[in-house]
């Protein structure tokens, strides 16, 4: 097996494990509990929203072979499901294209401009290791073309795109001063443009930065403005470091936990493989060998197109 292939079924487990474990820990008491209730039920982690429409959009390139839109909004509708634990926009938004209505319509019809949310670039990174960092500007494009089906509002695609373009760069073992480089000619919001910048300073620090600070620096939120440089600093950051210790900092980050541990988990997992992650942890995973088979699949379908 290539090493490209090792680090893509790493990112698609990692995700899925940094959305699991992270779920308990997200947002307030009420959401906590209510987790506890829906997360306990079958004895191992349940996953939430991040990790099922990672699972459509893997199955819509692996049937389509490209960012398929109408395709992929038909997969969204059909597996959602309120107790995944889905954005509250998002859900009405999939109703509606449930129930018939054209997700061109659907996506601005909760709020004028399109979601600004983090739910489009949770599911991002897939795209980056399908299209590859060599064709960079392909990429950008299906990663907004893939995202825009949910998420119309500019923020809510760059926060996939800083995903999605890491995730690529990073299985390249590209250095992080010209992932930094790469973004920013991509990003076009002043706000995710500005925690770039951010994020940029807390890598480059001399000690370790805290959980604390990244929360205060670069946000924890349900915002893609909040949370997308937060997972990509963390994943960059600790891409050295052992999975639990990943696990460990998000918690301590706070916030939308699962999210940030997706993203993260992606990023992390394209930089360390499939072979760093715990087998304890995956054994604890809500139907592993489900994905676990899927991402071998997308990962055949990686090396069979690049290589
Ligand atoms: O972005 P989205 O799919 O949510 C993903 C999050 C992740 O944390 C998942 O784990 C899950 O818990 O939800 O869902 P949306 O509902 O589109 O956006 C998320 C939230 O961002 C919304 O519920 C709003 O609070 C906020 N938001 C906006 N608020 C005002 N105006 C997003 N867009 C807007 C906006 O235009
Ligand atoms: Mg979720
Ligand atoms: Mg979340």
């Amino acid at each position: 097996m290539t090493d490209i292939h090792d680090r893509v079924r790493g990112a698609v487990l990692a995700s899925a494990l940094g959305d699991a474990f992270g779920a308990p820990y997200e947002g307030g008491v009420a959401e906590r509990l209510l987790w506890a209730v829906l997360g306990g039920r079958s004895g191992k982690r349940r996953w939430t929203d991040d990790t099922q429409m990672s699972v459509d959009v893997i199955e819509s390139l692996l049937a389509c072979k490209k960012v398929e839109q109408n395709d992929l909004a038909r997969r969204f509708a059909r597996s959602y499901r309120w107790s995944r634990g889905y954005g509250p926009g998002a859900g009405k938004l999939l109703k509606r294209i449930r129930q018939g209505t054209s997700w061109q319509i659907a996506n601005r019809t909760v709020y004028p401009n399109g979601s600004f949310g983090n739910g489009g670039a949770m599911r991002a990174a897939p795209i980056g290791f399908f299209y590859g960092a060599e064709r960079e500007r392909r990429l950008v494009r299906a990663v907004r073309d893939a995202t825009v089906v949910t998420h119309a509002h500019p923020a809510g695609q760059d926060g996939a795109v800083v995903i999605a373009l890491t995730a690529a760069l990073v299985c390249q073992d590209c250095p992080v001063r010209e992932i930094l480089k790469r973004l920013r000619l991509h990003i076009q919001t002043v706000d995710l443009q500005n925690r770039l910048a951010v994020a940029e300073r807390l890598l480059r620090a001399e000690h370790p930065v805290l959980p604390k600070q990244v929360a205060s620096e670069l946000g924890n939120g349900i915002r893609a403005r909040d949370s997308c440089v937060t997972a990509f600093s963390i994943g960059l950051a600790l891409r050295e470091a052992p999975f639990v210790r990943l696990l460990k900092y998000i918690r301590e980050v706070g916030g939308d936990t699962d999210t940030i541990g997706a993203m993260a988990g992606a990023v992390w997992g394209a930089a360390c493989g499939y072979r760093q992650l715990p087998e304890d942890l995956l054994k604890r995973l809500e139907q592993r060998q489900f994905l676990e088979e899927l991402a071998c699949r997308f990962a055949d379908a990686i090396v069979q197109e690049h290589f």
